[in-house]
C-alpha cells in the first residue's frame, strides 16, 4: 500500500523528497493540484473543499497513510479529514513546530507562510501549546508560491522579492525561520541568503517523514520488500512543468 501525498502543487514534493530518502522501501502516490495554485489566498472553505476532493480522488489507490504536504490545508483541514477516513493523517504544522522548539536558543521564532497559514494562527497554537513562553513573529509571503510553481528558484527577480518579503523579520530578534509553506524549501538558498547565517532555516520536512516512520512502524506497517517501488506522480494542471519541477527536486525520472 503507498502513502498518499497531496499539495497545492510542487510545495509537497519537499516533503515526499524527505519521504523517499528516510523510507526508501515506501511506495509514494503524489498528488499536486496545479491547476487550483495557489490555496494561500482562498477562503478556507474552499482550501477545506479542494483538501476533500483530493482525498477521495486519493482513497482509491489505497494507501496507508495520508500526508497532506501543504500548511494551508494543514491549517483549515486536517482534522476534517481525520475525520473522514481511517488511516492516519499526518499534517506538516506539527512537525514544524516541535523541530523548530528543539532548534531556538533565544525563544524567538520567526514563522513565513502563506496568507492563510498565517491568518489561521495554526503554527502560533502549536509552538505556544509545546513551549508557552516562545516568542513568535509571523510575516505572510503570498509572493514566494508562484515563483516556485513556474520554477522560478534564483534569479534577480526571485532575490529582490524575497528581500522585500522579510524586511521586517530581518530587523526582528528571530533566531529560527520555519518555512511554513511546503514550497518554500525551494527557495531555502535565497531565504538564507537574505537573513543572513544566523538565522537557522527550518522546514518540516524532515520531522514529518520521521513522525511517517514511527506512525507506519508502530502500526507494523513499514514497507518490508528489498524491490525498490515504483511511485506515482499525478498533477491537475500542465503535466509538463510539474515533471520538470518534480524531476529537478528530486534527481529521477518522473
Ligand atoms: N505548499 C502550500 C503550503 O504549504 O501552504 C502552499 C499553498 C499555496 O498554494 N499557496
Amino acid at each position: 500500500q503507498p502513502i498518499a501525498i497531496l499539495d497545492s502543487g510542487v510545495g509537497g514534493l519537499t516533503v515526499a523528497k524527505e519521504v523517499l530518502r528516510q523510507l526508501p522501501r515506501e511506495r509514494i502516490i503524489y498528488f499536486g493540484d496545479t491547476a487550483r495554485t495557489p490555496y494561500g489566498p482562498r477562503p478556507s472553505e474552499e482550501v477545506k473543499r479542494f483538501t476533500r476532493e483530493i482525498v477521495d480522488y486519493l482513497v482509491q489507490f489505497t494507501p496507508k497513510m495520508i500526508v497532506i504536504a501543504c500548511n494551508t490545508a494543514t491549517a483549515v483541514a486536517l482534522e476534517d479529514i481525520q475525520s473522514r477516513v481511517n488511516i492516519p493523517v499526518v499534517g506538516v504544522i506539527y512537525p514544524g513546530a516541535r523541530a523548530a522548539i528543539g532548534r531556538t536558543q533565544t525563544g524567538y521564532v520567526g514563522v513565513i507562510g502563506t496568507e492563510g497559514t498565517i491568518k489561521s494562527g495554526a503554527y502560533e497554537q502549536a509552538l505556544k501549546r509545546l513551549k508557552p513562553h516562545i516568542e513568535v513573529i509571523s510575516q505572510a509571503c503570498p509572493t514566494f508560491v508562484p515563483l516556485v510553481e513556474k520554477g522560478n528558484f534564483c534569479s534577480d527577480e526571485t532575490y529582490e522579492t524575497v528581500r522585500e518579503s522579510l524586511q521586517f523579520l530581518k530587523g526582528s530578534p528571530i533566531d529560527s525561520l520555519i518555512l511554513g509553506c511546503t514550497h518554500y524549501p525551494f527557495l531555502a538558498e535565497t531565504i538564507s541568503e537574505v537573513m543572513g547565517p544566523e538565522v537557522i532555516l527550518i522546514s518540516s520536512a524532515d520531522e514529518t517523514a520521521r513522525e511517517i516512520s514511527t506512525i507506519l512502524h508502530d502500526q507494523g506497517k513499514l514497507a518490508g520488500s528489498d524491490v525498490l517501488p515504483i511511485h506515482q506522480f499525478c498533477c491537475s494542471g500542465d503535466p509538463k512543468i510539474f515533471r520538470q519541477i518534480a524531476q529537478q527536486w528530486l534527481d529521477e525520472q518522473i
